[in-house]
């Protein structure tokens, strides 16, 4: 494949791959990019053409490219057992290590794991056990479960439900037990509110909804830490433990989705770490393997396991591959080198606070509204004038443009509408950070003479 031309490779790809989120229309007008090799933490593509990314693939390769102790282990695996299932009162030495490990590196009231495929189906997995639990416990009642607006919880009916993007909502009926709140964002949102008082307004926002649900009709709240896909959307400090003691109050499940938090990114090894939230089920995927083998699960916290452990009956849902062997042995060695490498204490100590220093820099720019930044997460709002953060339009322009300076200049940074974003691997060093930054300055350099030429 890699033999290929770029022309015979774009039309092979415009005649039959139909790609995620994509106007398929659009896209074979443009052409794809394809990308054939990577190192470390750049990509290349067909052309030779290598950028830094800035993105960690779709937020899961934090320990880059080049981790040849996973790809050995997984064809370790592969060559002893390739494939064996774990239903039927069978599993087998990955699954049964992986789950211990997840379960020792979480804290200490959430001790079980249920094996996914994918983030998606790990939240279909969340909507099954939160029904579950309040059954067993007679409460079936219990049903809604609350999620925000511009939340990203994945694609199958169940997670595209659970998310709060309008736009998809549009194409497919949502499950009717899920509803949405506004989501905590700052700088989109504030009506002349500081932030913490935002942050309290934000999650009163949930008892409101809990109370017009009626606290007995409501089963869970689910939410990313910190929004990923819908924009890096960092909550006021004050906004966690506000929906902690709410919770509590109507005695209401936590879920929270560490798909893109989880496993170092916030500077701790779980984001519900960072903010003090005892969360009592964690969505997770992506970066469990490095992104190098297609694995998600659910750690489930005592609270709920030992219902679902204790009151007997079957829990009638899984997947074929739930708890793969080699998707676990890349999990396994993934968590090897994360423990032996201190990644997660270098992003808290180095590497965290070194990319806050140096994103901030990037305020001064006439183009930039904010900068924020935790752990491993940066984004900067896009705005005509930085006084009013009145914004380009048409909406999403400015973003579509940065993103194409970005790439022209190397990096690869996403626009999520006018709002850029960061995620690079954790493994990125300080100087590499110099190198990301300098690169996001030419980008907005660029966009800026594009966006004002007119
Ligand atoms: N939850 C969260 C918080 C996610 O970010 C999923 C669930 C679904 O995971 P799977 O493995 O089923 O894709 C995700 C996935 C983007 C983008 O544009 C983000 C994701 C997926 C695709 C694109 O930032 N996150």
């Amino acid at each position: 494949m890699n033999d290929l031309t770029a022309s015979v490779a774009q039309a092979l790809d415009a005649a039959h791959h139909l790609h995620p989120f994509t106007d398929f229309h659009e896209l074979n007008e443009q052409g794809t990019r394809v990308i054939t090799r990577a190192e470390h933490i750049y990509i290349e593509d067909i052309h030779g053409q290598r950028f830094l990314d800035g993105m960690s693939g779709l937020w899961c390769c934090n320990l880059g490219y080049s981790r040849h102790e996973i790809v050995d282990a997984v064809t370790k695996q592969l060559n002893t057992l390739p494939f064996y299932n774990n239903f039927f009162q069978c599993t087998h030495p990955p699954a049964i290590e992986l789950a211990a490990q997840i379960a020792d590196m979480s804290p200490p009231h959430l001790n079980n794991v249920f094996f996914t495929n994918s983030g998606s189906e790990g939240n279909d997995t969340v909507v099954r056990m939160v029904r579950r639990y309040w059954d067993l416990k007679d409460q079936p009642s219990k049903r809604m479960i609350i999620s925000r607006e511009n939340a990203y919880h994945g694609s199958t009916i169940a997670g595209a439900s659970l998310g709060g993007m309008s736009g998809v909502h549009k194409q497919f009926e949502t499950l009717p037990y899920v509803t949405h709140i506004a989501q905590p964002y700052w700088f989109g949102d504030n009506n002349g509110m500081e932030p913490e008082e935002f942050g309290r307004v934000a999650a009163q926002a949930l008892e409101t909804r809990i109370q017009e649900l009626g606290p007995d009709n409501v089963a869970a709240f689910i939410a990313e830490p910190v929004q990923g896909a819908g924009g890096v959307i960092i909550p006021p400090e004050s906004y966690w433990p506000e929906i902690r003691s709410i919770l509590e109050r109507y005695d209401i499940l936590l879920v929270m989705d560490e798909v893109i938090c989880g496993f170092g990114r916030t500077g701790e090894m779980f984001a519900n770490i960072h903010y003090g939230m005892k969360p009592d089920l964690v969505t997770f995927a992506k970066a469990v393997t490095n992104g190098y083998q297609p694995l998600g699960g659910v750690l489930v916290g005592d609270r709920v396991a030992e219902v679902l452990k204790s009151r007997g009956g079957e829990f009638g849902h899984g997947f074929t591959y739930s708890g793969h062997p080699a998707a676990c042995a890349a999990g396994l060695a993934t968590l090897k080198i994360l423990r032996e490498e201190n990644i997660v204490q270098n992003v808290k100590a180095v590497t965290g606070p070194y990319l806050a220093k140096r994103w901030a820099e990037l305020k001064d720019h006439p183009l930039v509204g904010e900068s924020r930044t935790l752990g491993l997460f940066g984004a900067i709002e896009l705005v005509k004038n930085k006084a009013t953060r009145e914004r380009f339009s048409p909406s999403g322009y400015a973003g579509m443009v940065c993103r194409q300076a970005s790439l022209d200049n190397g990096l690869v940074m996403r626009a999520t509408g006018d709002t850029m974003i960061i995620a690079p691997p954790l493994i990125i060093s300080c100087d590499e950070i110099d190198i990301l930054v300098e690169r996001a300055k030419a980008a907005l350099d660029d966009a800026y003479k594009t966006l004002t030429a007119t």
